[in-house]
């Protein structure tokens, strides 16, 4: 472990300084597109302006003998497309793969410049990070990149959760963490087949009623609340930020969205959209509403300072509330600056 005093130092001599706090940029979707695959890089320019982040993948869902034409393919894209201010994200294969080498070696010489966050998969410890982190500032110093690229963690194997608050702090390149349901369900040996969402076995069932006849209702459980929870707390403990993943069943956009909410709701930032319907369900679910953004402004304005206590429709607010309410208002303005039409609804 690098000493407190030696944290924010380059790792190699001509290598970007590391960031002191990680930028908050919208990126409410992580939009996936397989960059080997021509019909759906030839859809990149018009998307760009449509997402907060565009993510060319070379892990899974990229065949093994597909691994160096989306690497070409992301290089190609890259270079050729204006991505005006939506971030240029990649994941690679991960550590333990013949890949995951010639991607950051290639990606980081060719396109270090235009990537601003590299997606490492299936990260299990600290140690995972501090590889990548010592590869990124050799690469980048020989490159002559000159802003540091950032890293961001997927949290899918039981390992990966246990050590979730190492991962988060390990170097100041971290930029977040994202669950993966997919890969955490087999790591964990759950017995579920699908990629996020709910499981209609995984429920509690009411007390039997007195006649012992009427039927017991029963309520569906969420699978991913306790490690949503602990990531999240893991990232805000650190200063970064928190996604959900995949959601699978591309059809069932109405469960997509329950799932895009409860991860909204505790606290992360965006998700995952591996197709382009679920864009605007990420898009409509990590902004807040136009009502929320409203009560926050009310909320700030009536607090002054933000200390003491007031009432407000009859419901009392305090230092607390006035936090809370800062976290909307402020997720508002971030977000009105990059989008017209939140401007406008915010504004109204
Ligand atoms: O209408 P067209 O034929 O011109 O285009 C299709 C299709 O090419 C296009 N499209 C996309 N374009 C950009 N980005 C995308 N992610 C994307 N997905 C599809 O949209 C048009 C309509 O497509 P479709 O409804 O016919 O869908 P397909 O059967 O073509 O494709 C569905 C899949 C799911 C295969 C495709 O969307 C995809 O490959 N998505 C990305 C998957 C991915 O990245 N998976 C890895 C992350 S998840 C993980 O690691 C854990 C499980
Ligand atoms: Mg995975």
């Amino acid at each position: 472990m690098r000493s407190p005093k030696d944290f924010f130092r380059p790792l190699a001599v001509g290598a970007p300084a590391p960031v002191r706090e990680v930028p908050f940029r919208p990126s409410r979707m992580i939009h996936f597109f397989d960059p080997g695959n021509e019909k759906m890089a030839a859809k990149v320019p018009a998307i760009a302006p449509t997402v907060d982040v565009l993510l060319g993948n070379l892990e899974d869902a990229v065949a093994a003998d597909r691994k160096e034409a989306a690497r070409a393919g992301l290089v190609r894209t890259a270079k050729e497309t204006d991505f005006g201010d939506t971030q240029l994200w990649t994941r690679v294969n991960s550590l333990d793969s013949p890949w995951a080498l010639d991607d950051l070696i290639t990606l980081v010489t060719e396109i270090g410049d235009k990537l601003d966050v590299i997606m490492v998969p299936k990260v299990e410890g600290a140690q995972d990070i501090h590889y990548v982190d010592r590869l990124l500032a050799q690469l980048e110093a020989k490159a002559g990149v000159t802003r540091p690229i950032l890293v961001h963690a997927i949290l899918e194997t039981a390992t990966g959760v246990a050590n979730v608050e190492q991962i988060a702090g390990a170097s100041p390149r971290m930029q977040g963490i994202s669950l993966g349901p997919a890969d955490l369900a087999a790591s964990r040996r759950m017995k579920t087949t699908r990629v996020g969402g709910g499981h209609p076995g995984y429920l509690v069932r009411e007390d039997p009623h007195a006649d012992e006849v009427a039927p017991r209702a029963t309520f569906q459980q969420d699978l991913w609340h306790y490690t949503i929870a602990r990531m999240v707390d893991a990232c805000a403990a650190h200063g970064i930020l928190p996604y959900y993943g995949p959601f699978g069943d591309i059809k069932d956009t109405t469960a997509c969205e329950d799932q895009f909410r409860n991860a909204f709701l505790l606290g992360c930032v965006g998700a995952w959209s591996l197709h382009p319907v679920q864009i605007d369900i990420a898009k409509r679910v990590f902004s807040p509403a136009p009502a929320d953004v409203a009560w926050a402004r009310k909320v700030i304005a009536a607090m002054g300072d933000g200390t003491g206590a007031v009432m407000i429709d009859g419901k009392m607010q305090d230092d607390a509330t006035y936090k809370q309410c800062q976290v909307v208002a402020s997720l508002a303005d971030a977000l009105a600056a990059r989008d017209p039409e939140l401007r406008d609804a915010y504004a109204a």
